[in-house]
């Protein structure tokens, strides 16, 4: 079986040697979506399905597929037809994974390096492709450290490119309306670079590589670029919970050894320092908005309205105010083409830790002893010394 996500539209493929067969298939979360097709004849069927993709978000589909016997009495004429259910393995882009009875799994990533900054292995896979990326000069790119704020920023620009019309900005989940650049996913789910390929101008693209590691097309179309920085220690809880839920991600160690880890930069993507550091330069060279997480918890709105004339909007105060609704920390959390409920437990596990976990400054102080607090601080003080960037903690 095959389901090939265009635009708006899924085609499935059944190459099941029955007929006639019926099949429903079926999104997650249900109920979004139960579409009952029925088929007649054999061999490779492909049948254009109509599918609303705010209510398919592509991710999940299951799939119950019946047979339809012909029971004939003595004479030989047709009495009925018995439905016969059977389990036929899924596939996604032409690759299996699996049928009913076992649930597909991931495995946790190692970590190599690219020009020295950690990553996990499956993105130096795809390197030279990603190196060779081809922007297009109306492309936006949203540029962060993993956990500093990427699924806000990708809702509030998405929000302000579609002129503060938040129902369309619900057509597809996050991954699917900003694809990450970068990732390599494990097979049936499509890579970021096959994602844009197939993308209608202007893109929004997010990434969380450092700035000497982006594609050299960005800078040869003057692309704009949204950098979201957090507060490292902030930035550290976040990631070290994400670690644990997303389970293509290395596992963490214990809480002690991870801040170790995040300190010395052996953490997917590098040093925090490091990126945070290399984008406040890149400022001087290309069109960077910077922006800090801080901020924008402590003035949406505000925030929002740099983004919007960045991006050459002019947006009036309704407009404004409607997105700030729209992309609040307990808007987000509820919104499945947000929250990232759409991708399957084995991917991220939510039950182990939401995607929308908290959303605050200063969560910091739940998870670091006074202590680990100092160990911190003196290595920090010594990185930021020679910038002029600065965070807040608390607000
Ligand atoms: S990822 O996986 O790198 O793309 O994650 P990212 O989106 O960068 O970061 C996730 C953290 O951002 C919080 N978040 C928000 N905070 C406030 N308001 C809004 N609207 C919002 N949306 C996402 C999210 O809760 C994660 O932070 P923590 O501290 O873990 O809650």
């Amino acid at each position: 079986m095959r389901l090939n996500p265009a635009s708006e539209f899924l085609s499935l493929s059944l190459s099941i040697p029955l007929s006639p067969l019926s099949l429903s298939l079926y999104t997650s979360p249900p109920p979004s979506l139960s579409s009952p097709v029925s088929l007649s004849g054999s061999a490779i069927k492909r049948i254009p399905l109509l599918l609303n993709r705010r209510a398919a978000p592509f991710f999940s589909p299951s799939f119950t597929v019946i047979k339809f016997v012909d029971i004939h009495d003595t004479h030989g004429n047709l009495q009925r037809q018995q439905a016969v259910y059977f389990s036929a393995e899924m596939s996604y882009r032409g690759v299996g994974f699996g049928g009913a009875d076992s649930p597909p799994s991931i495995q946790r990533e190692t970590m190599t390096e690219i020009e020295g900054v950690p990553i996990i292995s499956s993105v130096t896979q795809s390197w030279d492709q990603i190196r060779n990326f081809k922007a297009r000069p109306d492309d936006v790119l949203i540029a962060t450290y993993p956990k500093a704020g990427t699924t806000w920023m990708v809702e509030i620009v998405d929000c302000i490119m579609n002129d503060g019309d938040t129902e369309r900005c619900k057509r597809s989940p996050t991954h699917d309306r900003a694809p990450f650049m970068e990732l390599n996913p494990p097979k049936p789910f499509p890579s970021g670079l096959q994602q844009l390929a197939s993308m209608a101008s202007p893109r929004l693209v997010k990434t969380h590589l450092p700035v000497q590691l982006v594609p050299q097309s960005f800078w040869e179309n003057d692309c704009k670029v949204i950098y979201v920085a957090r507060n490292a220690k902030d930035n550290l809880v976040s990631y070290y919970h994400f670690q644990h839920m997303n389970q293509g991600l290395p596992e963490t160690g214990s809480w002690e050894h991870y801040i170790s880890s995040f300190l010395s930069g052996q953490v997917p993507w590098g040093s925090w320092f490091d990126h945070v550091i290399g984008w406040w330069e890149s400022k001087a060279e290309h069109r960077v908005l910077y922006l800090f997480y801080e901020d924008l918890k402590e003035d949406p709105a505000r925030e929002i309205e740099r983004v919007a004339r960045f991006l050459g909007k002019g947006l009036d105060q309704a407009v404004i105010d409607r997105i700030t609704d729209h992309t609040s920390f307990s808007q987000m959390k509820e919104n499945p083409m947000a929250n990232y409920s759409t991708l399957p437990a084995f991917i991220f596990n939510q039950a182990v830790s939401p995607f929308m976990r908290k959303g605050t400054v200063g969560d910091w102080k739940q998870h670091f002893t006074v202590s680990q607090s100092e160990r911190f601080d003196e290595e920090y003080r010594r990185r930021l010394a020679g910038t002029s960037l600065r965070f807040r903690t608390e607000l």
